[in-house]
């Protein structure tokens, strides 16, 4: 009977999911509510034949070098590989893979969700529960937040979140702009009826609220960086539900906190999981909507991730190239 593969998952992963990861292989699963102390990753590595790491799991050179013999794959639990020397890994043999396409739709709502919510939640006052507990009764110049029914959104980074967005966007009347490194195709643009930018600097100056949906990558880092950010009107606002590190987050912070920006709202921070005590203290002050990287947390599209991780791992031990196969040049 052909030995079933080793597989370790870093986090708790939906019921149904962990119970066919059981059937199919020896699965080993981590039920503690924490990350994976950097011994229990390389311990994993030494031992196990594929790993299935989230977000926050840092699978660097240093941890593939300590990688044993079985050490064949990584089948990350995520769409970004951000986390993951994916170079190191394939110097070294071993495949990655990600779980592309199902969760765009929900991190498309998250975003949604936050472009309508930010500009009235981030209103003069507005607090979800009045300090006092009781209302001072409604007055026409109450909490008074921003339309964004006929207001400019410039999109950062133009791939399959970003013209979900752009798509749902357009539905709530704003009005679509775009960067990104490649034009997106003329049908792609005429359907959205969005407007590409090549020079973020000027799209960001004109914008009333961008959205930051691009994948981290050394390009990527810091790519709304101090002097970029400086860029935006006084009353604009920021949202991020890609990656914490695209955006400089102290200067961010900054110019929150001298009223040099009217908002933002983030789903993903640099230093996950940490969060910056800056931005936690502009949160107090309503300065800031944070949120602990929900943008694709729906049980749907949980499962839906797992799955694509359990296909991509059978395919692998039945010895071919699985469908998620991650390579540098698509980075
Ligand atoms: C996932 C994400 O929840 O898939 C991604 O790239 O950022 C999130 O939506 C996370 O990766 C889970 O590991």
């Amino acid at each position: 009977m052909k030995k079933r593969p080793l597989v370790v998952v870093t986090r708790r992963l939906p019921d149904v999911v962990e119970t066919r990861m059981r059937e199919l292989f020896d699965a080993r699963l981590n039920h503690d509510d924490r990350p994976m102390t950097p011994d229990e990753l390389a311990t994993a590595v030494r031992e196990a034949d594929v790993l299935v790491p989230t977000v926050t799991d840092r699978i660097d050179a240093a941890l593939l070098a300590q990688s044993g013999p079985n050490f064949k794959l990584i089948a990350n639990f995520g769409n970004g590989v951000d986390n993951i020397d994916v170079q190191s890994a394939l110097d070294r043999g071993i495949t990655v893979t990600n779980t592309p396409g199902v969760l765009t739709e929900d991190t498309a709502d998250m975003t949604m969700g936050l472009i309508l919510t930010v500009p009235r939640r981030i209103a003069e006052g507005a607090r979800v529960v009045p300090d006092d507990h009781e209302w001072s009764g409604w007055s026409p110049t109450w909490m008074l937040g921003r339309r964004i029914w006929g207001k400019r959104l410039g999109i950062v980074g133009m791939g399959r979140i970003g013209q979900a967005v752009a798509r749902r966007a357009k539905a709530f009347g704003l009005s679509i702009h775009y960067h990104n490194r490649r034009r997106v195709a003329a049908h792609v643009e005429d359907q959205l009826e969005a407007t590409y930018w090549e020079s973020l600097d000027q799209m960001l100056a004109r914008m009333d609220i961008v959205s930051v949906n691009c994948p981290h990558t050394p390009a990527t880092y810091h790519l709304l960086s101090a002097r970029r950010l400086k860029l935006l009107k006084k009353e604009a606002y920021v949202v991020n539900t890609a990656r914490g590190e695209v955006i400089d987050e102290n200067a961010l912070a900054r110019m929150l906190e001298a009223g040099d920006l009217a908002g933002a709202a983030l789903d993903v921070f640099e230093n996950e999981p940490a969060v910056n005590p800056k931005l936690v203290k502009l949160a107090r002050q309503n300065k800031v909507v944070l949120l602990p990287h929900l943008g694709s947390a729906t049980l749907e599209g949980r499962i839906d991730m797992g799955e694509k991780v359990i296909v991509n791992i059978k395919t692998y031990m039945d010895g071919h190239r699985p469908p998620d196969r991650v390579l540098p040049s698509m980075l």
